[in-house]
């Protein structure tokens, strides 16, 4: 019984923390390449692959998005992205 209801009381704060994270989120681009920059609340970036795995970018590289824009790398938060897709893993 008290098991469960600890359980219970852990999942609702998993909930709120990706909320949270997702909220830095503002805005997601899709690549020519076929992987995702993020772009948070501050303006930095991270990247994540065509295979659902966060990557590395040096700040200052040009990309090309899906619809043919050049956008330039602004940091590097892989940590950032790869908390978020963890995040997402755990949430499934
Ligand atoms: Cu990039």
């Amino acid at each position: 019984m008290k098991n469960a209801l600890f359980v219970a009381v852990l999942s609702i704060a998993a909930v709120s923390a990706q909320a949270a994270d997702r909220a830095h989120v503002q805005k997601t681009i899709e690549l020519k390449d076929g992987s995702t920059v993020y772009i948070f609340k501050d303006g930095k970036m991270g990247m994540e692959d065509k295979l659902g795995r966060a990557s590395y970018m040096a700040p200052g590289h040009v990309m090309e998005t899906k619809d043919g824009k050049k956008i330039i790398m602004n940091g590097n938060e892989i940590w950032r992205v790869e908390e978020l897709l963890h995040k997402d893993h755990k949430g499934s």
